[in-house]
């Protein structure tokens, strides 16, 4: 789905704001008609975007995943008679309704991805207007996450028995309408999506394929690249148009030079611009070739971290200020690459990540997937149903980012029992939407129980020596991941990213000694993993776990955060990062 954007065809109006919001744990506004205008006793303001929970004072506002009704009036510009009429919501997490002006008009599934509704016929150019949606955040064995399992069936529904809010993976299900809320504007036909892709590229010379489907009625488009003199007009052809076309003179986008091309598609109809729209795209190629990650035809060392999209009050909603910040720590600290773990990430973070030349491995929202919770046909089904669908959302919304260098499917799933071929579909599945981009899942088996890694392009290890076992024993890391690391690469022959490792530190906590939880702890078990992971060739990456410190349900493991953060939930460095500072910045690409 294309990012939204204004054009000499487009317009764009932003719904953020305060919104008003009213729970229903009784699960009676639908009977009560909310969908025609929230109850005005109990109200509250929330922003728009943004995480409910920690806006709120409430425990169990706080804790909440149930329904949340949201509301907001607005008016469609006058100026906007006539034309079609898009309402998109970036994210609303896990679950929304839409309704206008009383009309159900669309339902999403899916915390992470954007969706849209057309509002032409029933919103009213210059009047104000009724949204109303109903969120949600009930999680089961069948949504992407999973959540609410029952720890009886063990694996990874036994971990964290009695969390609370009731999800067995480690950080905070914050809910709301996370990203921005847009209304645009078009002409009568539009470009609904446009995919590049980059077939070759040698020596500035680029071979690209792009596809565009079109809505409405229209009779060609036109690609131009203006600053590369390359110009194609297609008649269409039901609805879609597809063009290969060559580019001279390319400069490859890469970390150390991210040269973007403003892609221009027009759509035409009697000889006029019904719409048009731009993207900016970098021609790069990604390969995996025996051991090795190659970027335009160069091998690649990942040097970064595992993040969050989290902060104070914010929670997971998009956070302009925050965006900022963490680039400029990726920076200052010499990192090059980052993975969306354990969601997709705003579009926005890649559109920044584009531009500034940091690697991206973007991740789906399959965190901790319990197969054991699924042995059922049907709800196996169920879940792989869900899961795909995910997929294809996000890959029909990131494949433009150059950014993107793989899709990992899913984190810490499990991939070590018996779940006939469901991880091997879902692999095959990611390359025929994308055939230019390695595939895998981030796994935290060993070596000899692995079962789904023979499908993955490229291996992703979470591995955590002298934390979760060997507790406080910083020597027992390098024979650990020697033995961790040449067991895949001696049993699968593909690169391995690391793409988890660390320790929890508390700031301000020290010790003359290396004591876990401390400072020090943190920043001497990095080390070792590094240098350790250094003697492995095959090893195309290490990401600290994480890069801040962030929420976490309520358990006895984890002091209200989880703290394998370098940096706060703040953003101040501890002293992990001025370690990596000293080994990264030195070969910053
Ligand atoms: C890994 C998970 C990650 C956790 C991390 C940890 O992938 O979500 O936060 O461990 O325990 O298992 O800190």
């Amino acid at each position: 789905m294309l990012y939204p954007l204004e054009t000499a065809t487009r317009e764009l109006k932003s719904l953020d704001g305060l919104w008003r919001v009213c729970f229903d744990p009784e699960h009676q506004g639908l009977r009560e008609r909310y969908f025609d205008g929230i109850p005005r006793q109990g109200a509250l303001e929330i922003a728009v975007p943004g995480s409910l929970n920690e806006q709120l004072t409430q425990r169990e506002q706080y804790l909440n995943q149930d329904f949340v009704w949201y509301e907001l009036r607005f008016r469609v510009p006058a100026a906007w008679q006539g034309r079609r009429i898009f309402l998109r919501f970036g994210a609303v997490t896990y679950r929304a309704d839409v309704f206008v002006n009383g009309q159900q008009l669309a339902s999403h599934e899916g915390g992470y991805t954007p969706f849209e509704v057309e509002l032409t016929s029933v919103a009213q150019a210059g009047s104000e207007q009724l949204l109303v949606v109903r969120v949600d955040s009930l999680l089961s064995a069948t949504t992407v996450p999973q959540g609410g399992l029952d720890p009886k069936v063990g694996g990874v529904a036994a971990w964290r028995a009695g969390n609370n809010p009731d999800v067995h993976w480690d950080f905070f299900p914050f809910m709301g309408i996370h990203r921005p809320v847009v209304l645009y504007a078009t002409g009568s036909a539009r470009i609904a999506s446009v995919r590049l892709e980059t077939l070759a590229l040698h020596g500035g010379e680029a071979q690209l394929r792009a596809r565009i489907g079109v809505d409405g009625a229209a009779e060609r488009v036109r690609l131009r690249v203006p600053e590369l003199k390359m110009e194609q007009t297609r008649e269409l052809a039901g609805g879609a148009v597809e063009l290969d076309f060559a580019l001279s003179g390319v400069e490859p986008w890469s970390p150390r030079q991210p040269k973007l091309y403003e892609v221009e598609v027009q759509l035409e109809s009697a000889g006029a611009v019904v719409d048009d729209y731009a993207l900016p795209f970098g021609v790069r190629t990604v390969q995996v070739q025996g051991g090795k990650l190659l970027l335009n035809g160069e091998p690649l060392q990942l040097r970064g971290f595992g993040k969050h999209e989290d902060a104070p009050i914010v929670g997971r909603g998009l956070s302009l200020p925050h965006l900022v910040k963490d680039l400029g720590l990726l920076r200052w600290v010499g990192a090059n690459s980052f993975r969306t773990s354990h969601y997709p990430y705003a579009e926005e973070a890649l559109r920044q990540a584009d531009r500034h030349g940091i690697l991206v491995i973007d991740e789906t929202a399959a965190n901790t997937l319990s197969m054991r919770a699924v042995t059922e046909p049907a709800s196996r089904a169920a879940l792989l149903a869900t899961h795909r669908a995910q997929i294809q959302e996000l890959v029909e919304r990131d494949a433009n980012y150059a950014c993107i260098i793989a899709w990992s499917l899913g984190n810490e799933c499990e991939t070590d029992v018996e779940s006939g071929d469901y991880f091997g579909e879902l692999v095959r599945y990611a390359k025929q939407l994308d055939a230019t981009r390695p595939v895998l899942f981030v796994v935290n088996t060993e070596p000899a129980a692995e079962r789904a890694a023979h499908d993955f392009d490229l291996i992703g290890v979470n591995l955590y020596p002298a934390w979760y076992g060997d507790c406080g024993k910083l020597e027992a890391i390098a024979p650990s991941l020697d033995r961790a690391l040449s067991g895949f690469w001696e049993r699968f022959k593909k690169p391995i990213l690391i793409c988890e490792f660390g320790a929890d530190a508390v700031a301000g906590m020290h010790s003359e000694y290396p004591l876990m939880w401390s400072e020090e702890y943190q920043a001497e078990l990095i080390e070792r993993v590094l240098d350790a992971a250094a003697r492995h060739p095959y090893v195309v990456g290490t990401h600290v776990w994480n890069f801040a410190d962030f929420k976490v349900g309520q358990h006895p493991g984890r002091v209200m955060l989880n703290h394998k953060g370098v940096f706060t939930r703040d953003r101040t460095p501890k002293m992990a990062a001025h370690v990596l500072r000293r080994r990264w910045l030195p070969n910053r690409s």
